[in-house]
């Protein structure tokens, strides 16, 4: 029997299951290495630990490992029911509520190692914590696509860490009760991107859409994650993608606070810094511990790596 010990927390609702340290020994010199040994050797725990039984479409796990660099607590390799994500802002912000809770860091600057680059979090007195995300930067604008049933869809393709497609128009009306509906319209729109082949730099995988309400008082997102389940708080890297467009088009300033709301009515504050070649966004958030378990993975159960 093999046995698991992780910490769930959730960041403005959206979970995060922390492997911790030595549980899953992925081997590499670098963290995308790491990720690699996760996809070739672990990949059926990786499965089992957010799948059905065990967890649910919606749920990020992070495998903390040792750092790969001198100034990081450790290293991280995030992941959904489908396989690796390469950086996750909810995520970092659940890792660093976990560290607190096991006593592992205190307020103050700490930097994770991440299969994408490094991240540095300011974790605060109050729990609240800035993540300084890798550089983001939008890689083509105004990308038009027609989609059956949906018309003309006009977006940015952009990175945050993770490929994302930015729909400025047509605008949603964003809210829990349209989940179904909003799921199944981010769906068709990735189909189509796929269908007509567009993609981010190196072909990079665009596996998330991100929607938006017409509201120009405070802008609500809906962002479609890898599994085809939608991200409960205002998404990290998502956020982080926008605001390099909406810098580029100068509708944010160096150091302006961007506030983003989630389908669930949750909040990050983003701003950015200019660097060469795009953005470094900041994203703050805060998390609260749910559970501290250990998960049992039987020999003889057929479903050991969930559904
Ligand atoms: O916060 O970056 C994020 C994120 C990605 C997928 C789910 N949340």
């Amino acid at each position: 029997m093999k046995r698991i010990r992780v910490i769930d927390s959730h960041t403005g609702g959206e979970p995060t299951r922390v492997v911790l340290e030595g549980e899953i020994p992925l081997q590499g010199a670098t963290m995308a290495e790491r990720r690699d040994d996760l996809v070739a050797r672990f990949d059926g725990v990786r499965a089992g630990l957010v799948r059905e039984p065990r967890g649910a479409d919606v749920w990020v796990g992070a495998i903390l490992t040792p750092p790969v660099s001198a100034e990081a607590v450790c290293g991280v390799v995030f992941f959904t029911t489908v396989g690796p994500l390469g950086m996750c802002g909810h995520g970092t912000i659940g890792i660093v509520e976990t560290l607190r809770h096991l006593g592992r860091v205190s307020p103050g600057v700490i930097t994770l190692d991440t299969p994408v680059g490094q991240v540095r979090a300011l974790l605060h007195e109050d729990g609240r914590v800035e993540v300084s995300n890798v550089k983001s930067y939008r890689y083509r604008k105004d990308v038009e696509v027609d989609v059956e049933g949906i018309g003309k869809v006009v977006g940015d393709v952009s990175w945050g860490g993770n490929w994302f497609f930015i729909v400025k128009e047509p605008r949603f009306e964003i809210s829990l009760s349209r989940a179904k509906d909003l799921t199944d319209i981010s769906t068709q729109i990735q189909a189509e991107l796929n269908r007509a082949g567009i993609t981010g730099k190196d072909q990079g995988v665009i596996d998330h859409v991100e929607l938006f309400s017409p509201d120009s008082d405070v802008s609500t997102n809906f962002v479609l994650c890898p599994g085809g389940s939608y991200d409960r708080s205002p998404c990290g890297t998502g956020t982080s993608a926008k605001l390099a467009g909406l810098y580029a088009d100068c509708k944010l300033a160096a150091g302006e606070p961007y506030i983003q709301k989630s389908v669930t009515g949750s909040e990050f504050i983003g701003s950015v810094q200019p660097c060469e070649g795009g953005v470094l966004p900041t994203i703050a958030g805060r998390a609260y511990i749910t559970a501290e378990s250990t998960y049992l993975f039987s020999e003889d159960d057929p479903l050991r790596n969930g559904l």
